[in-house]
C-alpha cells in the first residue's frame, strides 16, 4: 500500500522533498503531470519529472526551481547560432537528460520505462510515473489563441490574459501502474501545484479522477496559495485570468467532490468555513516548505488530516 502524490514540477518537488526527508520514499509513488511536455530538437523535454528527480537528488538549480545546479547553457548558444529557437532554458547537463531519454525512447522504451530508469540512476527510491505515455500537451486559449501551455508560460511569459485550458490529458490512457496504485493507496495526495495545468491536468487522464473518487484512502491537498500569492508559477495569475477567487478557497473549489481534506496556511484561517461548505475539511498550517521544520511540521499535518498522524 503506498501513498499516491499527485503533483507538478516546483511545488510538487518541494512537496515530495518534504515527503522523502520523513523517510516515506520506499511507499511513495507520485504521479507527475506531463501536460507541460514538449518536442524540441527532436528530443521528449519532459519539465515536471526531470525537476521532480533533480530535487529529490540534490541537484536542482536553486534560483530558478529547475534545471541543474551551475549548468552552462553552450549546447543552447551553439543551436541559437545555428539560426534554431532558443526560448526554453535547458542547460548542457539538463540536456543530456534530453539526449539520453531521446535515445531510450527511440530504442522503444516508453515515458515510465525511461522515468524509472532515471529515478535509478539518480539513486532515488520512491517511484516515479508520468500520468500518461504519450506527448499530452496541455493548451492555452489566450486573447490571441491557441497555444502550447509553455509557449504561454515561458516563451510568451504569461503575458496573454488565459480564456480557458485544455488539459493534456484528455482522452489518453493512464501510465501503467497508475491506477493501480491510487486504487490499493493507503493515502492519495495533491501536491501544492497548479490546480489547472498540473493536478487537473493529471486529473483528465482517462480513469484517474475515477479512480480517486472511488478510492478508500484518505485524499487531503495542500493549497499552493498563501492569501493570493502563489510561491512559484502562474496559479494566481490563472485564477484571475478565469475570473475565479485567487485564494486558497478558490483553488479547493477546483476539487470539491474528490478531496477529503485541504491544507490551508494558518493566515487564511477566515476562508475555512468556505472550504467546508465545499465538503472539504480544511486544515491550518504553516504550508511554506523552506526549512526541514516546516517541512516535516507540514508533513505531520497532511498525515494527521488523512487520518495517519
Ligand atoms: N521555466 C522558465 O520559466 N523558463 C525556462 O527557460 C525554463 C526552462 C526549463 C528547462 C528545463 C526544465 O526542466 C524546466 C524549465 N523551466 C523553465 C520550467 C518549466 O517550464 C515549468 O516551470 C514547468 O513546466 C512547470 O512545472
Amino acid at each position: 500500500m503506498s501513498i499516491v502524490v499527485l503533483c507538478g514540477g516546483v511545488g510538487g518537488s518541494r512537496f515530495l522533498k518534504a515527503l522523502c526527508e520523513m523517510r516515506l520514499q520506499e511507499e511513495i509513488t507520485a504521479i507527475v503531470n506531463t501536460g507541460d511536455d514538449l518536442e524540441l530538437y527532436g528530443l521528449r523535454i519532459s519539465p515536471d519529472i526531470d525537476i521532480v528527480v533533480y530535487t529529490l537528488a540534490g541537484m536542482i538549480n536553486p534560483q530558478t526551481a529547475w534545471g541543474i545546479r551551475g549548468d552552462t547553457f553552450n549546447c543552447l548558444d551553439a543551436l541559437r547560432n545555428l539560426g534554431e529557437e532558443a526560448w526554453f532554458q535547458l542547460g548542457d547537463r539538463d540536456m543530456a537528460t534530453q539526449i539520453w531519454r531521446a535515445k531510450l525512447m527511440r530504442q522503444g522504451k516508453t515515458l515510465t520505462e525511461t522515468t524509472a530508469l532515471m529515478t535509478e540512476r539518480f539513486g532515488l527510491s520512491l517511484q516515479v510515473l508520468p500520468m500518461c505515455d504519450e506527448l499530452a500537451p496541455t493548451m492555452m486559449e489566450t486573447s490571441e489563441g491557441i497555444t502550447h501551455f509553455q509557449h504561454y508560460l515561458v516563451r510568451d511569459k504569461c503575458e496573454k490574459s488565459v480564456k480557458a485550458i485544455y488539459p493534456g490529458g484528455c482522452g489518453f490512457e493512464a501510465a501503467p501502474g497508475a491506477l493501480d496504485a491510487i486504487r490499493s493507496a493507503r493515502m492519495i495526495l495533491f501536491a501544492p501545484s497548479n490546480p489547472f495545468v498540473s493536478i487537473g491536468t493529471i486529473l483528465s487522464v482517462k480513469g484517474i479522477r475515477d479512480a480517486i473518487t472511488a478510492a478508500s484512502a484518505p485524499k487531503v491537498g495542500v493549497s499552493p496559495l498563501i492569501g493570493s500569492d502563489v510561491i512559484k508559477g502562474p496559479a494566481a495569475r490563472m485564477l484571475s485570468d478565469l475570473g475565479l477567487p485567487v485564494s486558497s478557497a478558490g483553488v479547493s473549489a477546483q476539487y470539491a467532490g474528490i478531496l477529503d481534506a485541504f491544507i490551508i496556511d494558518t493566515a487564511d484561517e477566515a476562508q475555512a468555513k468556505e472550504i467546508r461548505e465545499l465538503g472539504i475539511e480544511p486544515h491550518l498550517a504553516d504550508i511554506m516548505l523552506d526549512t526541514p521544520e516546516r517541512r516535516s511540521a507540514l508533513v505531520k499535518k497532511v498525515l494527521e488530516a488523512g487520518g495517519a498522524g
